[in-house]
């Protein structure tokens, strides 16, 4: 039943960010799949009889993969594979269930907030056994794999019924179809306290949730509206489908604007919410409020002992290099470890495992906790109604005594999509090549104090990642940091990030655009963009 079936290698099987994503008709090619979840397979060790967890956001492609990943896990000799039904886990969710059954690991197939569809994104990332992103050391193994893999195997056996939950026999595989919701939305109970949310919506208090057609819908639906008691129709575009609706399913003020604005309208909800294709990203209004990832990781810290699951602190935080440094005040007020990584949750793992941080995040709308070891958009979401709820404040009020107490620290990012690679590359280049001459010049009238290229050492497997982004640190704690993106299928995507710090509370008011408007044209003179990238303005602000 099982066949060894020869394939030639492809030489653009690099996993990014997070994972390797490509256009589907990239994935549809010959035994392009089927080469790189073998070549997975071929950098672990010891799997043989053990349990595999495998799910996607259930964007277009996604059964047809799962189908080839279960019959390769068969042939390469797992034990079992838990699947979620449909072929649906969000990543949070799959992080959970690789845990809770002390999987070997996991398969994620998704292009997280890309968008979907025959001539969309599609992507497949490994995890390990403790439910976080696999470390570089495996993705540098699996991408040398790809490089020269002649062969992989198969199990010669029908499709399994995915939308069944239960036990099914696959060339002596166990495969067990689980419902993706229950063991998820109970560790939710365990960690917030349901009885106060659901007293707080009971008593008048609106959310709205918009799943943007993506995996989140039934996870939200069983929560917000089944355990927390929130009107039906309060989780909009539940259902995920296979396109997203022909959206970008990425909760930002430009792709969740409708949301945004009925949150902003006089008699919209008071709270709305929104996730990414995979589940992990959030976004969080409250009315008269829009709170930013970097703040928001902010003040889940302050507030965490609001939570049951965080009752007795938070051991340390963690924050990717280009996320704003309102964290830090937070850690430093406490007194515990504040750590500052690479972009991407997968440098988060080391450190949620050796006790050093319980709460992560990033500025492109990611949080989370040692709860998993992912990103996960819900808990974000329930981590603000919980804090509401025990605050008896407004997100509104609850950010803005935030700000009078810590400060505030204006941020956005800039992203320039679709630029031609040759020209990014040139322009990261060139600023590369004029660091070591920035420090104690101007640019823009603004005395530079530092500039490098962002290296991390991690400070428990002692590994080294260099060159994680352009960062030039001004006089008074204002920054730009320059990166090129890693989850992007087509061209290059520049990401400028710009912080000011505001210490003074009758500054806190002004727009942000506005209130960074001096670091925008120090970047615009220092990088040369709009010449490098042929645009005059950014693609997306957030
Ligand atoms: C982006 C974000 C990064 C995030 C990554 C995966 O990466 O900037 O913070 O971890 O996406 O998120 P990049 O390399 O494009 O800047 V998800 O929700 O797309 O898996
Ligand atoms: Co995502």
């Amino acid at each position: 039943m099982i066949s060894t079936v020869s394939t030639k290698p492809y030489a653009d099987q690099k996993p990014g960010t997070s994972g390797l994503r490509k256009k589907v008709p990239v994935f549809q090619q010959e035994n392009y799949a089927e080469n790189f979840i073998q070549a997975i397979f071929d950098s672990l060790e010891g799997f043989e009889g053990q349990t595999l967890v495998i799910g996607g956001d259930g964007r277009y492609y996604n059964r047809e993969v799962i189908q080839k990943a279960l019959k390769m896990a068969a042939a390469n000799g797992f034990g079992k594979v838990l699947v979620g039904k449909g072929g649906i886990l969000s990543t949070p969710a799959a992080s959970h269930v690789i845990r809770k059954y002390k999987a070997f690991g996991g398969i994620v197939l998704s292009a997280s907030h890309n968008p979907g569809g025959p001539t969309e994104d599609f992507g497949i990332k490994y995890n390990i056994g403790n439910g976080g992103p696999a470390p570089e050391k495996i993705t540098d193994a699996i991408f040398d794999r790809t490089r020269n893999i002649d062969s992989y195997k198969i199990a010669d056996v029908a499709d399994i019924d995915l939308d069944t939950t239960g036990s099914f026999d696959l060339a002596g595989m166990t495969v067990e179809v689980i419902d993706p919701v229950t063991d998820y939305a109970d560790l939710m109970e365990t960690l917030f306290d349901f009885p106060a949310i659901r007293a707080l919506i009971a008593g008048g208090f609106r959310v709205v949730i918009d799943s943007m057609s993506a995996v989140t819908g039934p996870y939200a639906v069983e929560i917000l509206e089944k355990r927390l008691g929130a009107p039906a129709g309060s989780v909009r575009n539940e259902v995920p489908l296979p396109d997203f609706g022909h959206h970008h399913p990425d909760p930002n003020l430009v792709h969740a604007k409708e949301l945004y604005d009925d949150v902003m309208s006089a008699d919209g909800p008071d709270f709305g919410a929104a996730s990414d294709g995979d589940g992990d990203r959030n976004m969080v209004v409250g009315k008269g409020m829009f709170v930013t990832p970097s703040d928001s990781l902010a003040m889940i810290a302050a507030n965490a002992t609001c939570a049951p699951g965080y009752k007795n602190g938070i051991a340390g935080i963690a924050r990717s290099m280009p996320t704003s440094a309102a964290a830090d005040r937070v850690a430093e007020k406490l007194g515990i470890g504040m750590y500052e990584t690479p972009t991407g949750w997968k440098f988060f793992g080391n450190l949620m495992d050796a006790g050093k941080v319980t709460v992560c995040g990033e500025e492109s709308f990611g949080t989370g906790s040692d709860h998993v070891r992912e990103k996960d958009g819900l808990w974000a979401v329930l981590f603000w109604l919980n804090i509401v709820a025990a605050r008896k404040q407004s997100v509104k009020e609850i950010v803005e005594s935030h700000w009078a107490e810590y400060g505030r620290n204006y941020y956005s990012r800039h992203d320039y999509e679709a630029v031609d690679t040759d020209s990014a590359n040139a322009l990261v280049a060139a600023l590369r090549a004029k660091l070591d001459s920035l420090p104690g010049s101007k640019i823009n009238g603004l005395t530079v104090t530092a500039a490098d290229d962002f290296a991390y050492h991690d400070p428990i497997d002692h590994s080294v990642s260099k060159n994680q982004g352009i960062r030039i640190l001004f006089e008074g704690g204002s920054r730009i940091v320059f990166r090129l993106s890693g989850t992007g299928t087509s061209g290059a995507t520049l990401r400028l990030y710009v912080e000011r710090y505001e210490p003074d509370a009758s500054r806190h008011g002004i727009e942000t655009q506005a209130a960074l408007a001096d670091l925008i044209a120090a970047a615009e003179e220092v990088a040369d963009i709009t010449r490098y990238t042929g645009m005059s303005e950014p693609t997306v602000i957030t």
